[in-house]
């Protein structure tokens, strides 16, 4: 591809007459908008270790009250994109949640859509739109959006979640708000329940829109339970996706969200995607390694890769399998038509 035109190739005066008019000449940024073969990624390669995380979120418990956070959170910020943005990746907000016993996180809802990853402690929950979530390490529970959503604590031991919102990209579209609300009643549970295996489910489902979202919680332990079950077959990459059970679609619609398994010793290659994807160790140590950058991940440690690279997976252990979490934004990709894998 040739060099095009430069700005400091054009007369000052010209310069001067297209900025007073709102007018940029494309061709000294046409390189920059439209890069060859592949796009420039803000995001980094970057990890965040639970050990660093966690005495300065409890730190944050002793110097902020609920009443001047609402949300107790550290954000995972990518510096690639300028730590004041908040992003780990272009579309993916990351941050880690602390609430301690008794404490209660006000109603509110918002057009983000969130999940949260249950990293540790018992007794904690979160009421979405009356639906009473008990919060265990590695459920994952969603909260899409305009759905309203409360957490509270009834145990005696902090509990922290990470969050993953679809925040970065619904404020870069203008669209991000939030409407605060009063406690919810709560008026049912038990979605992760009534869904709780995968061929069956509730019949009486021919009056819901297809808007709903009708499993909220997705537990640990059933997650677990299937990736186990799927190691015993010939797959090579033992991964299930969270999806909404009546439509089998991504669970949200922005982000997608997926647990995958090493087997003890076991590497995984995946091919370059066009997403930027997040990992974050549920149980065992794994590596994840892209281009020059290799992240050793033990539990509840987190990295984020960009998109458009290779990403090789290993098991750190000989003998136990690792579980991992998995964020990325194909499901928006796809919805655009922009979604490529390249093998
Ligand atoms: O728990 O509702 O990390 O509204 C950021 C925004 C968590 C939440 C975040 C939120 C929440």
């Amino acid at each position: 591809m040739h060099e095009l035109g430069r700005l400091e190739d054009l007369p000052e005066s010209y310069r001067a007459d297209l900025t007073a008019r709102n007018l940029v000449p494309l061709w000294p940024s046409l390189r920059a908008v439209l890069p060859p073969g592949k796009p420039t990624s803000r995001t980094q390669p970057i990890s965040w270790s639970y050990a660093d995380i966690r005495p300065l979120l409890l730190k944050a418990g002793e110097l902020t009250p609920m009443e001047k956070a609402e949300r107790r959170v550290l954000v995972l910020a990518n510096p690639g994109h300028g730590l004041e943005k908040m992003q780990a990746s272009s579309t993916i907000y990351l941050g880690m949640q602390l609430l301690l016993p008794g404490e209660w996180a006000p109603s509110h809802r918002h057009t983000p859509n969130a999940v949260r990853m249950i990293v540790e402690g018992k007794g904690a929950y979160t009421t979405v739109e009356g639906e009473k979530c008990p919060m265990e390490r590695g459920d994952l529970i969603l909260t899409p959006t305009g759905l309203w959503h409360e957490h509270g604590h009834d145990g005696n031991e902090p509990v922290v979640w990470l969050d993953v919102l679809d925040l970065p990209i619904v404020y870069y579209m203008e669209a991000s708000y939030v409407t605060p609300g009063e406690r919810q009643p709560i008026t049912s549970a038990g979605s992760d329940r009534a869904y709780q295996r995968g061929g069956v489910m509730p019949t009486p489902m021919f009056t819901r829109s297809a808007n709903a979202f009708p499993m909220l919680r997705y537990p640990w332990a059933d997650v677990k339970a299937t990736l186990q079950g799927l190691a015993t077959t010939a797959t090579e990459a033992v991964q299930v996706s969270y999806v909404n059970p009546e439509t089998g679609l991504d669970a949200l619609k922005i982000l997608g969200f997926s647990a995958l398994m090493l087997r003890p010793g076991q590497t995984l290659n995946l091919p370059a995607r066009s997403t930027a994807m997040v990992f974050h160790e549920i149980e065992g140590s794994a590596s994840v390694s892209a281009a020059d950058q290799s992240f050793s991940l033990k539990e509840a440690d987190t990295c984020c890769i960009p998109g458009y690279t290779p990403i090789t997976l290993s098991n750190l252990s000989a003998d136990q399998p690792a579980f991992i979490f998995i964020a990325d934004d194909a499901p928006l990709q796809k919805k655009l038509g922009v979604y490529e894998v390249r093998s």
